[in-house]
């Protein structure tokens, strides 16, 4: 059976197949703090290893939406948004509940996926000008040097394709056609970034390739639009190994979408947008069935950072939003599918991240990630095939917030740094942060300090985050490891012409 079907009013209409109140149950049970341990059931071994013939090369799919909270999806909570799509891809699939992002904001996240390295490790994690996140007509961008998912997989023989936001450099040199993608099609930086909000910035560009093809962007048609071009690249490549990037638009402010979801939610404009992109995530995979490449595509859907303070997202059970170190700006839902290879409706609460993809993509695509230079990420298939026992590869990982290493997380454990906060652009004056230690098994939404009951804990964690500081650098502080980013003298804003009209 296909077809994907628009919610109506506000009952929800769920597929046969889904049990949204085994699913709730599920939710539930992490929320309070249960973990899961290890990924149970090993239902697949290793991957059908490449023979070099590009037809048995598996597909890929990266939807990542921008903003999305911990607690947005059914299947991870939520009560207000009805996303029986994406639940059902869990159901069929696996949710990933310790899924980290390196950065509470988009630009530093992105480039983890895109190179498999922390943000520092690029020199991504500002801009450069003191700012969080690149702004429009900006010098900098992700460094053409940097190998990317996308030039590690085209070298593989796939069609590769960026549709969406993209937010790595807003300058033809950095632009994704220049990074190892065949076809683009979106907006370069955030949405709230176009001269509506900023009055210096020019109108908010739509590209495709490397042309400006509407400016201002509609973006009350962007989800429909990119959901379009995904459909058509997947058919149009079909026979082919294919690998689709995805960054939603959407669920950023300011939240927009197409007239078939305007006013539908239960949660305003946010709730709409949210559940836009289920009916669209729907979409690819009935595209997928109907081509019978279901069961050679590995689908994953999660976001590039944790919700906003206002706008209508959740991030429960954790604490924190988006831009800050704690769980609910860096810990995103995460689900895996694949028909025959990803066992269905397992839950992993191993440690893992976005660094991971390029690694577990290049591995399952018969390569390896880049050898000739540091990759953070580490190839998670075995979490995601549920084999018994499976560990998380990485013995820490680490939240920095800008140039500063706030956190440190091993095991179940996660040290919150004693650091000063220093008043910059964009942040407001706080006093200083002090050492904390919780236990994120027991107290997934850090209220309880127990670093006095822990000092081997803590010592064991200080000395990883020192060993973060040496190797990625802190603030006043370079990194033996770091690599530089890319730059331009004279950057041009991208403008709309009348020779620029859509002609493809
Ligand atoms: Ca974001």
């Amino acid at each position: 059976m296909f077809g994907c079907h628009l919610l109506t009013g506000r009952n929800v209409i769920m597929n046969k197949n889904i049990n949204r109140r085994n699913f709730l149950k599920l939710a539930g049970v992490t929320a309070a703090g249960v973990v899961l341990p290890g990924c149970a059931d090993e239902l697949s071994s290793g991957f059908a290893q490449s023979t070099g013939n590009p037809a048995n090369k598996p597909n890929f799919i990266i939807i990542f939406c921008d903003d999305l909270g911990y607690g947005d999806l059914g299947c991870f909570g939520s009560k207000k948004h009805r996303t029986p799509n994406i639940d059902r891809m869990a159901a069929e699939g696996m949710r990933f509940t310790s899924f980290y992002v390196t950065s509470g904001v988009c630009t530093p996240s992105r480039s983890s996926l895109m190179t498999g390295c922390y943000p520092r490790r690029v020199n991504m994690h500002e801009s450069g000008r003191n700012e969080w996140v690149l702004f429009p007509v900006a010098r900098k961008g992700l460094n053409p040097n940097e190998i990317t998912i996308a030039e590690v997989l085209k070298a593989q023989g796939y069609a590769t394709a960026c549709v969406g936001k993209w937010h790595l450099g807003d300058q033809p040199e950095f632009l994704p056609t220049r990074q190892g993608f065949d076809y683009y099609y979106g907006i370069p930086y955030s949405n709230d970034m176009g001269a509506r909000q900023r009055k210096q910035n020019p109108p908010l560009p739509l590209l495709r390739n490397e042309k400006v093809i509407e400016a201002p962007a509609d973006q009350n048609t962007l989800t429909k639009r990119y959901t379009q071009e995904v459909l058509k690249f997947i058919t149009t490549n079909k026979d082919k190994p294919f690998f689709v990037y995805l960054p939603h638009t959407m669920v950023h402010n300011p939240v927009h979408s197409s007239d078939e979801f305007r006013g539908k939610s239960a949660n305003g404009g946010y709730g709409d947008a949210t559940e836009e992109i289920d009916f669209s995530t729907c979409q690819i995979l009935e595209t997928l069935k109907k081509l019978s490449i279901d069961d050679r595509t590995l689908v994953v859907f999660t976001s590039d950072n944790g919700a906003a303070k206002r706008w209508g997202g959740s991030n429960l059970p954790l604490s924190g939003f988006k831009g800050s170190t704690m769980e609910g700006g860096m810990r995103e839902p995460a689900v895996c599918r694949w028909p025959g290879k990803i066992p269905a409706g397992k839950t992993c609460d191993e440690l893992a991240s976005t660094l991971d993809l390029m690694p577990t993509l290049a591995r399952l695509a018969g390569t390896k990630a880049p050898t000739d230079r540091i990759i953070d990420g580490k190839n998670i298939w075995s979490l995601m095939t549920g084999k018994r026992g499976a560990k998380s590869p990485h013995e820490a990982f680490y939240y920095y917030f800008r140039d500063q290493l706030q956190a440190v997380r091993s095991g179940k454990w996660k040290l919150h740094l004693p650091y000063k906060i220093t008043k910059r652009k964009q942040e407001k004056a706080a006093s200083n942060a002090p050492l904390k230690l919780y236990d994120l098994e027991a107290d997934i939404g850090e209220t309880n300090n127990i670093a006095d009951r822990h000092p081997d804990v803590v010592k064991r964690l200080l000395a990883l985050g020192e060993k973060a500081r040496d190797d990625l650098g802190d603030v006043g502080r370079e990194g033996k490891n770091q690599r530089p980013a890319g730059w331009v003298v004279t950057p041009k804003p991208l403008l709309f012409s009348e020779k620029s009209q859509d002609s493809y």
